[in-house]
């Protein structure tokens, strides 16, 4: 008897059935509530193993998320656009800080920690806040968790489509923590934004549009097969960027150790967002256009400056495609995402600041977007807070928690994560020769240079930051043998 052959879609796509890698890494949760639960664990390690070895199977993987996001899309589709109401799922996954992993090892996990993904890993966020441009009001000393008298050992992250079933597992998972030992340290609910605010983050702009497609994931365009079909400009990064033990845009997989393979570095941050000082300084920036007789669009107002700051509108439009106004929204239609920033070298469209051109600068440098592609973040944050409101009541004020739990998945926290906040986002330098200024949505404080065809030498604009980091996690979600493995160890 001949092999039967395996699906040809499968075979191309090997990773979308994957059992090995966790479901939130490459093919995302998307989920409107979710819960990123710290814990501690107890000095009893047989305890701890026996904890995991039953929460293991709860785990999502890959196959499954992947599975079931492609069954929600399709049905999504065919109820022209509207959530299929039956489809629901709840998903687990686990991840671990060096100190748990060390824990449950029970000796050194990584014998070479020069490696620089490894030296902030072991490190941890605390010890790397200079990096990152923790300082002032985002200073490790005032952070909610991850300082050193509170420490973590593993992160759950739970996700589902409705917070009753959300808080049912939750509770679950709790219950069986207490009764291993381990303690909750910190729980950080997120959930979509109601109504109209859906997708969007609070201070107003649509999130989750361009993230890197994955080589062996995501299919590519039979046109374009640098691109993921169906999302023009998704770009497909080699899979060793987000998951150890593959090939990265780099180079060669990463020299890390075997049982790393199918595992991923995580970023866990919250960051807190004052919505109406934001907004302020955008207006302020306007009047100080207004002053200097800069000639802007018709009506160009708050928004106009605002989708500057960001390189998008409201929306999610890209400014790159409409510079002067936000364009209506085209149900149906693919994300605004095939940009280009090669005709506009010093940013008189999309400014060189722009958040999303700091982040991912493209085609900036140079045709085959490779300085921007070996830096990719694999993004899977949701707003935490109820929205800035002020007419909604208790909740909605300028004073009320509200912000992004970001979470970020990839292969090199030093050479992604760790570099886009150091080297690009709080650089004032990049992109080199343009005077930009830091990012004005994150970034620190400092002036950026507006430069227009009106008035191609620029205006200096004052941006202080508005976003406060309250607290960071490194963790890394190993695969399932290697839980299992550590689980009987
Ligand atoms: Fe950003 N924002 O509201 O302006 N982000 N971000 N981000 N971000 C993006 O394309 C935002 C943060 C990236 O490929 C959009 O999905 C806010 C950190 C990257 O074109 C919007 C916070 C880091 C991209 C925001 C925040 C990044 C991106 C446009 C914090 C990395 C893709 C929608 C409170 C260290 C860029 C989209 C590309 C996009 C906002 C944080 C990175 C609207 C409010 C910390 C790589």
């Amino acid at each position: 008897m001949t092999d039967v052959p395996a699906d040809a879609a499968a075979q191309k796509l090997p990773l979308r059935t994957s059992t090995e890698i966790q479901g939130d890494i490459l093919a995302g949760f998307r989920k409107d509530h979710e819960n990123v639960v710290l814990l501690r664990f107890p000095d009893d390690a047989v305890s701890v193993r026996k904890w995991l070895a039953k929460l293991i199977p709860q785990l999502a993987t890959t196959l499954q998320v992947a599975a079931f996001n492609t069954e929600f899309s399709t049905a999504r589709h065919n109820l022209a656009g509207t959530d299929p109401i039956g489809l629901k799922a709840t998903w687990v996954n686990l991840s671990l800080t060096y100190p748990g992993l060390k824990f449950l090892m029970g000796s050194e996990p990584f014998p070479d920690q020069t490696i620089p993904t490894v030296e902030a890993f072991v490190q941890g966020g605390f010890a790397r806040a200079a990096i990152n441009g923790d300082e002032g009001d985002s200073a490790p000393e005032r952070w909610l968790f991850g300082k050193p008298d509170q420490p973590v050992h593993a992160v759950l992250t739970v996700a589902s489509d409705s917070p009753q079933l959300l808080e049912v597992r939750a509770a679950e998972l709790r219950v069986a923590a207490a009764r291993a030992g381990l303690t909750v340290v910190f729980e950080q609910v997120g959930a979509t934004l109601p109504g109209e605010r859906s997708g969007h983050e609070h201070f107003g702009f649509k999130d989750g549009i361009s993230q890197p497609g994955v080589d062996g994931f995501d299919r590519p365009d039979p046109q374009h097969p640098e691109q993921v079909a169906g999302k023009p400009g998704t770009r497909i990064i080699p899979a060793g960027d987000f998951v150890l033990g593959f090939p990265r845009k780099a180079g060669d997989p990463l020299p890390l150790p075997e049982w790393t393979k199918n595992g991923s570095f995580q970023v866990v941050r919250r960051l807190a967002q004052d919505v109406p000082a934001w907004w302020a300084q955008v207006e302020a920036a306007r009047k100080k256009l207004e002053q200097e007789q800069v000639a802007l669009p018709p009506d160009s107002g708050a928004e106009w400056v605002a989708a500057r700051a960001v390189g998008r509108w409201r929306s999610g439009a890209s400014v790159a495609h409409n510079p002067n106004a936000e364009p209506p929204v085209k149900p149906g239609a693919p994300d605004d995402n095939l940009i280009s920033y090669a005709d506009d070298p010093d940013g008189h469209t999309t400014p060189v600041f722009a958040h999303i051109r700091k982040t991912n600068p493209r085609d900036h440098f140079e045709p085959g977007h490779v300085v921007a592609d070996t830096r990719r973040i694999m993004r899977r944050g949701i707003p935490y807070g109820e929205p800035f409101d002020p007419a909604s009541g208790a909740g909605h004020g300028p004073d009320a928690d509200r912000g992004l739990v970001f979470i970020a998945y990839m292969s090199d926290l030093a050479g992604q994560f760790e570099f886009l906040q150091q080297a690009w986002i709080n650089n004032v330098g990049f992109p080199p020769g343009k005077d930009a200024g830091t990012d004005p949505v994150i970034g620190k404080d400092s002036d950026v240079t507006l430069k227009l065809d009106s008035k191609p030498e620029g205006t200096r604009l004052h941006f202080a930051q508005f976003v406060r980091t309250e607290g960071t996690i490194y963790a890394f979600a190993p695969s399932i043998s290697t839980l299992r493995t550590l689980a009987g160890a």
